[in-house]
Protein backbone atom coordinates (compact mmCIF):
# COMPACT_ATOMS: atom_id res chain seq x y z
CA UNK A 1 0.00 0.00 0.00
CA UNK A 2 1.08 3.45 -0.49
CA UNK A 3 -0.14 7.07 -0.07
CA UNK A 4 -1.55 8.76 -3.49
CA UNK A 5 -1.88 12.68 -4.05
CA UNK A 6 -3.65 14.75 -6.49
CA UNK A 7 -2.58 17.48 -7.71
CA UNK A 8 -4.66 20.46 -9.58
CA UNK A 9 -3.92 23.94 -11.07
CA UNK A 10 -6.00 26.63 -13.23
CA UNK A 11 -4.77 29.73 -12.45
CA UNK A 12 -1.02 31.22 -13.78
CA UNK A 13 1.87 29.08 -15.01
CA UNK A 14 -0.13 25.53 -14.21
CA UNK A 15 3.02 23.26 -15.32
CA UNK A 16 5.68 24.89 -12.99
CA UNK A 17 2.88 25.29 -9.87
CA UNK A 18 2.29 21.39 -9.75
CA UNK A 19 5.99 21.03 -9.88
CA UNK A 20 6.55 23.73 -7.45
CA UNK A 21 4.31 22.10 -5.14
CA UNK A 22 6.33 18.37 -5.84
CA UNK A 23 9.31 20.38 -4.98
CA UNK A 24 8.19 22.17 -1.81
CA UNK A 25 6.56 18.60 -0.42
CA UNK A 26 10.20 16.84 -1.28
CA UNK A 27 11.73 19.69 1.00
CA UNK A 28 8.98 19.34 4.13
CA UNK A 29 10.72 15.44 4.21
CA UNK A 30 8.29 13.74 2.19
CA UNK A 31 9.52 10.95 -0.61
CA UNK A 32 7.59 11.39 -4.09
CA UNK A 33 8.50 8.22 -5.17
CA UNK A 34 6.42 8.33 -8.51
CA UNK A 35 4.28 10.76 -10.44
CA UNK A 36 2.01 10.38 -13.18
CA UNK A 37 1.87 12.76 -16.33
CA UNK A 38 0.83 15.78 -16.49
CA UNK A 39 -3.05 16.10 -17.91
CA UNK A 40 -4.79 18.70 -18.96
CA UNK A 41 -8.72 18.51 -17.91
CA UNK A 42 -11.70 20.51 -18.67
CA UNK A 43 -13.04 21.92 -15.57
CA UNK A 44 -15.47 19.53 -13.22
CA UNK A 45 -18.37 20.68 -11.21
CA UNK A 46 -17.77 24.56 -11.71
CA UNK A 47 -17.83 25.31 -15.96
CA UNK A 48 -16.97 28.95 -15.95
CA UNK A 49 -13.24 28.07 -15.28
CA UNK A 50 -9.88 27.67 -17.54
CA UNK A 51 -9.06 24.19 -18.04
CA UNK A 52 -7.09 22.53 -15.11
CA UNK A 53 -3.56 20.34 -14.89
CA UNK A 54 -3.58 17.59 -13.14
CA UNK A 55 -1.72 14.75 -11.87
CA UNK A 56 -1.13 12.51 -9.11
CA UNK A 57 1.80 11.31 -7.47
CA UNK A 58 2.56 7.90 -5.22
CA UNK A 59 4.53 9.34 -1.38
CA UNK A 60 6.12 8.35 1.16
CA UNK A 61 5.79 10.05 4.64
CA UNK A 62 6.12 8.95 8.46
CA UNK A 63 3.87 11.43 8.86
CA UNK A 64 0.19 11.14 10.44
CA UNK A 65 -2.77 11.57 8.04
CA UNK A 66 -3.41 14.56 9.61
CA UNK A 67 -0.03 15.88 9.76
CA UNK A 68 0.15 15.14 6.19
CA UNK A 69 -3.26 16.98 5.53
CA UNK A 70 -1.36 20.40 7.23
CA UNK A 71 1.74 19.81 5.40
CA UNK A 72 -0.38 19.81 2.10
CA UNK A 73 -2.61 22.98 3.65
CA UNK A 74 0.44 25.03 4.58
CA UNK A 75 2.43 24.35 1.10
CA UNK A 76 -0.86 25.67 -0.83
CA UNK A 77 -0.80 29.01 1.53
CA UNK A 78 2.95 28.92 0.93
CA UNK A 79 2.17 29.29 -2.35
CA UNK A 80 -0.34 31.78 -2.41
CA UNK A 81 -3.73 29.84 -2.73
CA UNK A 82 -6.49 32.38 -2.48
CA UNK A 83 -10.00 30.48 -1.85
CA UNK A 84 -12.07 32.21 -4.76
CA UNK A 85 -15.52 29.63 -5.06
CA UNK A 86 -15.69 25.94 -3.82
CA UNK A 87 -14.75 23.87 -7.08
CA UNK A 88 -12.98 27.01 -8.72
CA UNK A 89 -9.81 28.59 -10.04
CA UNK A 90 -7.21 28.24 -7.77
CA UNK A 91 -3.00 28.43 -8.53
CA UNK A 92 -2.84 25.06 -6.98
CA UNK A 93 -4.67 22.35 -5.28
CA UNK A 94 -3.32 19.36 -3.18
CA UNK A 95 -5.83 16.40 -2.23
CA UNK A 96 -5.21 13.50 -0.17
CA UNK A 97 -6.64 10.55 -1.97
CA UNK A 98 -5.55 7.23 -0.61
CA UNK A 99 -3.39 6.54 2.91
CA UNK A 100 -2.19 2.70 2.51
CA UNK A 101 -5.92 1.23 3.50
CA UNK A 102 -6.97 3.89 6.21
CA UNK A 103 -10.82 5.03 6.24
CA UNK A 104 -11.00 8.16 7.47
CA UNK A 105 -14.26 10.11 8.43
CA UNK A 106 -13.48 13.10 10.25
CA UNK A 107 -15.47 16.94 9.08
CA UNK A 108 -11.94 18.08 8.22
CA UNK A 109 -10.31 15.03 6.47
CA UNK A 110 -12.05 11.88 4.35
CA UNK A 111 -9.70 9.54 3.14
CA UNK A 112 -10.23 7.94 0.65
CA UNK A 113 -11.19 11.47 -0.92
CA UNK A 114 -14.81 10.87 -1.34
CA UNK A 115 -15.30 11.92 -4.57
CA UNK A 116 -12.20 10.31 -6.19
CA UNK A 117 -14.14 7.70 -8.54
CA UNK A 118 -16.47 10.26 -10.13
CA UNK A 119 -13.54 12.19 -11.28
CA UNK A 120 -11.42 11.08 -14.18
CA UNK A 121 -8.90 13.98 -13.40
CA UNK A 122 -8.05 11.96 -10.52
CA UNK A 123 -8.15 8.17 -11.65
CA UNK A 124 -6.45 8.37 -15.05
CA UNK A 125 -3.44 9.74 -13.83
CA UNK A 126 -3.74 7.44 -10.68
CA UNK A 127 -4.22 4.73 -13.09
CA UNK A 128 -1.08 5.85 -14.70
CA UNK A 129 1.29 4.89 -11.97
CA UNK A 130 -1.08 2.29 -9.72
CA UNK A 131 -3.83 0.76 -11.77
CA UNK A 132 -4.49 -2.23 -8.87
CA UNK A 133 -4.24 -0.14 -6.26
CA UNK A 134 -7.59 -0.69 -3.98
CA UNK A 135 -9.69 1.81 -3.08
CA UNK A 136 -10.67 0.35 0.84
CA UNK A 137 -14.48 1.40 0.76
CA UNK A 138 -15.91 0.67 -2.47
CA UNK A 139 -12.97 -2.73 -2.77
CA UNK A 140 -12.03 -1.88 -6.29
CA UNK A 141 -8.96 -1.19 -8.09
CA UNK A 142 -8.59 2.19 -9.74
CA UNK A 143 -8.44 0.32 -13.03
CA UNK A 144 -11.93 -1.10 -12.08
CA UNK A 145 -12.80 2.73 -11.39
CA UNK A 146 -11.95 4.04 -14.09
CA UNK A 147 -13.65 1.73 -16.70
CA UNK A 148 -17.00 1.60 -14.43
CA UNK A 149 -16.44 6.00 -14.53
CA UNK A 150 -15.97 5.60 -18.60
CA UNK A 151 -18.64 3.16 -19.13
CA UNK A 152 -20.98 4.95 -18.17
N1 LIG B 1 -10.78 20.43 -8.96
C1 LIG B 1 -11.91 20.83 -8.41
C2 LIG B 1 -13.12 21.13 -9.18
N2 LIG B 1 -13.01 20.79 -10.56
N3 LIG B 1 -11.83 20.03 -12.43
C3 LIG B 1 -10.70 19.55 -12.96
N4 LIG B 1 -10.67 19.23 -14.25
N5 LIG B 1 -9.56 19.36 -12.23
C4 LIG B 1 -9.54 19.66 -10.88
O1 LIG B 1 -8.49 19.48 -10.23
C5 LIG B 1 -10.72 20.16 -10.29
C6 LIG B 1 -11.87 20.34 -11.09
C7 LIG B 1 -12.02 21.01 -6.95
O2 LIG B 1 -10.95 20.56 -6.27
MG1 LIG C 1 -9.63 19.26 -5.11
MG1 LIG D 1 -8.40 20.64 -2.13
Amino acid sequence: MAIYIALGSNLGDKENNLKEALRRLTKKGITVCRVSGFIATEPYGVADQPDFLNAVAEIETDKSPAELLQILLQTEREMGRKRIRRWGERNIDLDLLLYDDRIIDLPELKVPHPDMQNRNFVLCPLVQIAPDVMHPVLKKTAGQLLKELQGE
